[in-house]
């Protein structure tokens, strides 16, 4: 995790072993189905929202060891999302994170039940938060109820609907931001969010870093869009220009190159002040909303 300090990158690293330690083993009957979660969740990737889980953690001062399990099971959600977006009757990519998608390894059958076999070790995991982490069983309900609205139709999966619906479709607005801030965003409010509860957030503080959460998801989504339009495959691990081909609603495509990416810096400003508040113990959170505009991957 070459772009973050130390301790932040020791950080992601664990959430690597709990992932590799929660995940059914590989040689586990159905070993395909396993071997097939595995593949697209261990391994690779930026690890933003177990970060972002981590981040908001530390800048409510609560205990950032604590919030593994928690980590683990939003990227086990984003793992999920990843691979049903590759599918060929979604957007149909053969590469991702440098790597063949899981449909071209494992075929179209096991990887959608790879992807729902994901979000449901999510919550399992996120179920073990008692036992495990020692996280009161009322923060677990409230965190359960945020990853689900976060990952349901009101979030996640309601702007993946909306993102197929509006292809080829003439651009606006509304309709931009309203994928934007559900199927990206979504899933970046909720980690942000659990993180925060976790970690034992005030009423102020949550209200605070959510304002955050939705700059950051918007930053994130904006700059994806222009690495799509002009960023380097090899760096990016993925196809490129992809939402041109599939006709796709995207910041470029409505406002141009250089006004999205004066966008996205708007959205840092914004992401800065939400945590004004906060002592240096925020700082992961602003290191990585200066990174997810700065990023070339
Ligand atoms: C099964 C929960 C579930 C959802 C299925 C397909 C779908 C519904 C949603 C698609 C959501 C999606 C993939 C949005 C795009 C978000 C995006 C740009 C992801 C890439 O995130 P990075 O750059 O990826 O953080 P890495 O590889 O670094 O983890």
């Amino acid at each position: 995790m070459s772009f973050l300090h130390d301790e932040w990158s020791r950080a992601a690293e664990k959430v690597e072993l709990i992932l590799a330690e929660a995940l059914p083993a590989a040689d586990a009957y159905p070993e395909v189905l396993h071997e097939a979660m595995r593949y697209s969740t261990l391994g690779g990737g930026k690890r933003l929202r177990a970060l972002l889980v981590m981040g908001a953690c530390a800048a409510v001062g609560g205990d950032v060891s604590r919030a593994a399990g928690l980590a683990a099971a939003v990227e086990m959600i984003h793992a999920s999302s990843l691979i049903h977006d590759d599918l060929p009757c979604l957007d149909d990519d053969d590469l991702r994170r440098g790597k063949p998608t899981n449909h071209i390894v494992f075929g179209e059958a096991i990887a959608v039940l790879a992807g729902d076999a994901l979000l449901t070790e999510a919550f399992a995991e996120l179920a073990r938060m008692p036992d495990k982490y020692g996280v009161s069983p009322e923060v677990t309900v409230r965190i359960v109820a945020e990853l689900a609205q976060g990952a349901g139709s009101r979030g996640l999966l309601g702007g993946q609907a909306v993102d197929i619906l509006s292809a080829d479709q003439p651009c606006d607005e509304e309709t931009l931001r309203y994928i934007h801030t559900h199927k990206t965003g979504a899933l970046f409010r909720a980690a942000l969010r659990s993180g925060a509860l976790l970690g034992g957030a005030g009423a102020a503080e949550l209200e605070a870093l959510t304002r955050y959460a939705e700059w950051f998801g918007l930053a994130f989504q904006i700059t994806d869009d222009i690495l799509d339009a002009v960023g380097d495959a090899e760096q990016l691990g993925k196809r490129t220009g992809r939402d041109e081909y599939l006709g796709k609603q995207t910041y470029p495509r409505l406002y141009g190159l250089e006004r999205s990416r004066e966008m996205a810096r708007e959205c840092v400003r914004h992401c800065l002040e939400a945590l004004q508040a906060f002592s240096d113990r925020a700082e992961l959170l602003r290191e990585l909303a200066g990174f997810v505009v700065q990023r070339s991957f």
